[in-house]
């Protein structure tokens, strides 16, 4: 669908513009075109989990068939990589290995040659001289004081620690304290498309293609790393298959590339395996919450004391600071009244955390929302009627909470009983009661969960801008990037609301440092508000300014002045019009502009703008089979409020696909070690992330309660999926299990887990 009229294109669910390409093949993927001459790259990686370097001996593997170079830490010497401000200087990490490794498959050594097959051939060539060390993959460990140090230089495996809130007690007043533990397990991101770069020099340049969420700081990262201006530099980023939070920053393998690729003078090329990724890209998750919650018998809240231990894996980059934003979302919609949180960040021998979809606040949520439902069972309360008791009514707003966060906007009981309506929730307890009597062997869950989550807080301005080029088509360009969330389309809609331009005259740039002038790119669901925003503003910019320009032209006043198929003209005088070709020509020459006016129409903008808090409700009908202990999703319902919406179809699968990766991790995703540090789970069969066949029958709906933090009204909808979905799915196949006695279980809900724990509560 579109419209030629302004005002009028926002807000329809029009078809994303880059699937045809996509579907029919056409894509262009960083692997699909390297130049003739481009050399492959394959990563020397540590089996071992901790050891001291002892020797690297790379002359056998530099002297085999198609080998051109093999470069160690030493003979790139680039700076090491703190990632991030907070990071203590010695928890650097380098970019390959130096003097010890501290996971299994922190790179050594890469080894470039003309094909991919001799470089991978030449690895086995390669027997670094590696003395193990005591291996600590212990997070308890690690915080009370293991004798095994990975930072010999660092006093202790603690990275960093938190508190907030009352020094008085929380639970002062509270009738009814739920204690519980939780582990909110390590996950893999599995992007669909691995981690994959081409470096390119060409002309005293370097073009990095790259699958990156933040091509910005990429470049000004490599530029860093290799001594370079950043006008030296480009990156582009073409089509990406995902990242899901971990393709944001500079993965230390492709700085190496970059760098290699400086050295010889010759593209190289690195593709990850999936081995690789699930090994060696950030990982997610991973906390263990220790907490109490208090309430009055009838049922108010009176208070939360939460500790996190979060294993963040050898090197600390953002994971450091993701455990501050799960303290400042513990309160989620709830009023309470007093929250004392405290986090330890510790370092183990796994792989390094990062980002992963949700980042911090999926913790927070799922905390929260099973302690809810314990608390309703405490209680014997229906878990639904003990969160509408205490919602943040919508007058509360702004509002900050007991965990130090202030929502912008909400209306959660809006929420929450658009939700009971679509799942028909009484219904569905009718029928668990009905099937309950009756006897029935399969056990029937229902799960709720009513989430807030924090989006584009934090992360600072983006670029946007909107020109119209001689042949009167619209170019929108922004400083993010799009791996599925459809920009194309948006962005596109958002300046054809102000112009009034059809989308075919509209072409959307991004994730190219040279065609761009900036950006943060595309983390924290941040996009439509910031970037979206930003393309808002300069719309409106050039539509003034076409306005004064076209009554200037057609001697009319500016009032007078209408934009309508694609056309400038004179209300109510379809003969007086210019069409954008027109408009862009007068608009080049000085001759023809009013007094005072700038040649061009063109206007870019950077908008900032305080970050939103979207919300949401959902619920999941489970069945369980206590026999097997499989469980087993019948149904799931989410309303989700992402504020204004820019396009519901796109929003709408953003919530299908996150809700997706929320049940992965509540059913099936587990990343594994064992003692030794060695990775269990570096495989998809060994990681099992759900297909098709493990995902429901999905209904959505929406509400809007807008943003007050950007012109559009926008909050995020990119992580709110995986927020809300987790919790209301564990909910559902434990409140399926409590005919039995069987109080909790920790993710994933595999059928092991679910019959241990049937198992113990008939015990
Ligand atoms: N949208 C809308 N109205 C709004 C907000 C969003 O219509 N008020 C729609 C728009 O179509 C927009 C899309 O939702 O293009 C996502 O917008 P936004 O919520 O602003 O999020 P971002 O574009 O910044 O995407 C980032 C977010 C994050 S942080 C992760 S992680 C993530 C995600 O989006 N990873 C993804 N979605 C993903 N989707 C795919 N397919 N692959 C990933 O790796």
């Amino acid at each position: 669908m579109q419209t030629l009229t302004p005002g009028s294109i926002l807000g329809h669910a029009v078809r994303r513009r880059e699937d045809a390409r996509m579907v029919t093949g056409r894509g262009n993927y960083v692997d699909d075109r390297p130049p003739a001459g481009t050399l492959h790259a394959a990563f020397v990686r540590s089996a071992l989990a901790h050891a001291e370097i002892r020797g690297l001996d790379v002359s056998a593997a530099a002297a085999a068939p198609g080998v051109v170079a093999v470069f160690t830490a030493a003979d790139l010497a680039l700076p090491a990589r703190v990632g991030f401000e907070m990071v203590p200087a010695p928890m650097a990490r380098p970019r390959l290995a130096e003097g010890r490794v501290r996971f299994v498959g922190e790179p050594l050594a890469v080894v470039i040659a003309e094909s991919r097959e001799a470089a991978v051939d030449a690895l086995q060539l390669v027997a670094p001289e590696l003395e193990p060390l005591e291996v600590l993959v212990d997070a308890e460990a690690a915080r009370h004081g293991s004798a095994v140090h990975l930072f010999p230089q660092h006093a202790s495996n603690v990275a960093g620690h938190f508190a907030s809130g009352t020094d008085a007690d929380p639970l002062e007043g509270a009738e009814v304290t739920i204690r519980a533990r939780f582990v909110n397990q390590r996950l893999a991101p599995v992007p669909m498309e691995p981690e994959a770069v081409r470096a390119e020099p060409e002309g005293g340049r370097l073009t990095v293609w790259a699958t990156n969420q933040t091509p910005f700081g990429l470049r000004d990262e490599i530029a860093a790393s290799l001594g370079l201006d950043g006008s030296e530099v480009r990156v582009v980023v073409p089509d990406m298959g995902g990242g899901f939070g971990a393709k944001a920053g500079a993965r230390p393998e492709v700085v190496v590339i970059a760098a290699a690729a400086q050295k010889l003078g010759r593209p190289v090329q690195w593709v990850e395996t999936r081995t690789e990724n699930l090994m060696t890209m950030t990982q997610g998750r991973g906390q263990v919450q220790d907490l109490e919650l208090g309430a009055t018998r009838d049922g108010r809240l009176v208070g939360l004391r939460l500790h996190v231990l979060a294993d963040i894996g050898s090197y600390p980059g953002i994971a450091l600071i993701l455990p501050f934003l799960t303290g400042q979302m513990s309160s989620g919609v709830y009023d309470i009244p007093r929250i004392h949180y405290e986090a330890h960040v510790v370092v183990t021998n796994t792989t390094p955390l990062g980002a992963y979809r949700g980042a911090g606040r999926p913790e927070a949520a799922a905390m929260i929302e099973r302690a809810m439902d314990m608390l309703a069972v405490e209680l014997g309360m229906d878990p639904a009627e003990l969160r509408r008791l205490n919602l943040i009514p919508p007058d509360r707003f702004p509002h900050t909470t007991a965990g130090g966060a202030t929502y912008d906007s909400g209306e959660y009981a809006k929420a929450l009983d658009a939700l009971l309506e679509l799942a028909d929730y009484k219904g569905l307890r009718a029928e668990q009661a009905r099937r309950r009597e009756a006897g029935d062997r399969v056990q029937m869950g229902i799960g709720l969960s009513v989430y807030v989550e924090v989006t584009a807080a934090g992360i600072g301005p983006e670029w946007g801008a909107v020109t119209i080029r001689e042949d009167g088509s619209v170019l929108v360009r922004c400083g993010t990037t799009s791996f599925g969330q459809g920009h194309e389309t948006t962005l596109a809609q958002i300046a054809a609301e102000q112009l009034g331009v059809p989308l075919e005259q509209i072409q959307v740039l991004h994730s190219d440092t040279d065609a761009v002038e900036r950006g943060h790119g595309t983390v924290g669901s941040r996009s439509m508000q910031h970037g979206g925003s930003a393309v808002h503003e300069a719309a409106i910019g050039v539509r003034d300014k076409a306005r004064e320009l076209a009554a200037h032209l057609l001697e009319a006043s500016p009032q007078d002045i209408v934009f309508r198929s694609g056309t400038v003209g004179v209300a109510g005088v379809p003969g007086r019009a210019l069409d954008w070709a027109a408009l862009a020509a007068a608009a080049a020459d000085p001759a023809r502009l009013p007094a005072g006016m700038d040649p061009g129409l063109a206007v870019d903008v950077d908008f900032n703008g305080e970050g939103s808090y979207p919300f949401g409700a959902h619920c999941a009908v489970a069945e369980v089979d206590p026999e097997t202990g499989e469980a087993r999703l019948l149904k799931f319902f989410a309303i989700d409020d992402c504020g204004r919406i820019i396009n519901p179809l796109l929003a709408e699968g953003q919530v299908h696909g996150g809700i997706g990766q929320g049940i992965g991790q509540a059913l099936y995703e587990e990343v594994l070690f064992d003692a030794q540090g060695n990775p269990l789970t570096a495989s998809l069969l060994d990681y099992s992330i759900p297909s098709i066949g493990e995902i429901p029958e999905v209904e959505t709906g929406t509400t809007v309660t807008p943003s007050p933090h950007n012109p559009l009204g926008a909050k995020g909808v990119g992580e709110s999926g995986t927020i809300g979905s987790t919790p209301a799915v564990q909910n559902a196949v434990v409140d399926a299990l409590s005919p039995l006695g069987v109080r909790h279980i920790d993710m994933p809900l595999s059928p092991e887990r679910v019959w241990k724990a049937i198992a113990e509560a008939r015990a």
